[in-house]
């Protein structure tokens, strides 16, 4: 049985990443923060007691920061192969928190890949890097684009990205980036703006909200689904040889195309909800984001499935469905203590 081993297994891609690898067969473990919250709820179809179960996943407290916990996991777990998708990874809060982006996106993976040095273990790598690192480059983007980073994110990717390349050159590891795109799903991080107006979508449509303020609605996305993105990154590391891949839908969408097409699908009109706040701009922006992912097409054999139309239309269907069963368990809930 494979054994993988996964940092940020409680987002969006780690999530569907953990699912992905259990039904391959792998044993599964995941790098845990600790957090004064629950950050375990996109694990909760697959955990489950191990022992009782006979599901092969598990969770152990560590964190990008701290090297002995990445130094004591990797020599213990020995894994195979290492998929380092942990990061701060919104790209406003980096302008915020710069440092801290720099050392658990940027120095994280350094960490990781000395870790793996010392343990003597031959796993393979995936480096989880960013079309952020595009940043100003005019499309369509490329593993030949040259990169110029407009956040402190981009900035800590990049660093990440080179690092990787230089373990592999260096020291001879199997060791791959995959540059993704924008990839959304029903997981995706609330703040994020696919899903930020799919939820002010389903809570406009049921009454209990009036606006949504965004920001720039003129930048331009490669979206694509994250289940298909994942299976990408498991290809990469199946390859006779470590190599750098773009992976996007070759389709471009600007944000007020997201938000149009999201309202319409609820029968909504988005003018009439949609304000502008320019809290939301940030200080350096990406304009144009399209990806060309023949490579991947070509060596991998990976193509994308779902249409940017039907991202949009079932990422809407599932926060109807999840503010619904909300609203049912409050009124549940309500009915009781009366
Ligand atoms: P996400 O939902 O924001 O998940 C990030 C994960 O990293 C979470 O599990 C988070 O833990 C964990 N994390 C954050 N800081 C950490 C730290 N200091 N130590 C350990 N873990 C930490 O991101 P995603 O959308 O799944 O993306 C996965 C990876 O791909 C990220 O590296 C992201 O930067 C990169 N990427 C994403 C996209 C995209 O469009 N989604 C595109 C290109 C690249 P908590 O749950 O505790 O917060
Ligand atoms: O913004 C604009 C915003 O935050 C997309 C991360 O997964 O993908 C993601 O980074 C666009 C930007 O994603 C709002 O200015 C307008 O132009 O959804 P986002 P991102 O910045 O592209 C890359 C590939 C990653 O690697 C990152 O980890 O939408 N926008 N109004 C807004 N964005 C947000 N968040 N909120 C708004 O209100």
């Amino acid at each position: 049985m494979p054994t993988a081993f996964i940092t940020g297994v409680s987002g969006q891609d780690g999530s569907y990443l953990a699912e992905l690898l259990l039904a391959k067969g792998y044993e599964v473990h995941g790098l845990l923060r600790r957090a004064s919250s629950f950050n375990t709820q996109r694990l909760e179809p697959i955990y489950k007691d191990p022992h009782e179960s006979g599901v092969r996943f598990f969770m152990h407290y560590g964190d990008l920061s701290d090297s002995g916990s990445l130094v004591n996991l990797i020599r213990d777990l020995q894994p195979d192969e290492i998929y380092n998708l942990g990061a701060q990874s919104h790209v406003k809060v980096s302008f915020d928190v710069p440092e801290y982006t720099a050392d658990a996106t940027g120095m994280g993976t350094i960490r990781i890949l000395e870790a793996l040095r010392a343990s003597g273990t031959a796993s393979r790598f995936y480096q989880a890097s960013s079309s952020e690192m595009f940043g100003s480059s005019p499309p369509p983007q490329n593993e030949s684009t040259p990169f110029h980073p407009r956040s402190p994110y981009g900035v800590a990717k990049m660093f990440a990205y080179w690092t990787t390349v230089n373990y592999r050159e260096a020291y001879g590891m199997f060791a791959s980036n995959g540059i993704l795109m924008n990839h959304e799903s029903p997981r995706r991080g609330e703040t994020f703006v696919s899903r930020k107006i799919t939820r002010a979508v389903a809570r406009i449509k049921a009454g209990i909200q009036d606006r949504l303020y965004l920001g720039n609605l003129d930048a331009r996305r490669d979206w694509g689904y994250a289940p298909e993105y994942v299976g990408a990154m498991w290809m990469m590391l199946q390859q006779e040889q470590p190599d750098d891949f773009v992976i996007a839908t070759g389709q471009s969408h600007s944000v007020k195309e997201f938000a149009e097409l999201a309202f319409d699908h609820a029968g909504l009109d988005w003018e009439r909800h949609t304000l502008v706040d320019p809290r939301y701009y940030r200080p350096s922006e990406v304009d144009y984001l399209l990806g060309d992912a023949s490579k991947a097409k070509e060596v991998l054999g990976w193509e994308p499935e779902t249409s940017f139309e039907d991202l949009v239309r079932l990422m809407v269907d599932a926060d109807v469905k999840l503010l619904d069963d909300e609203l049912a368990g409050r009124l549940v809930r309500l009915d009781r203590d009366h």
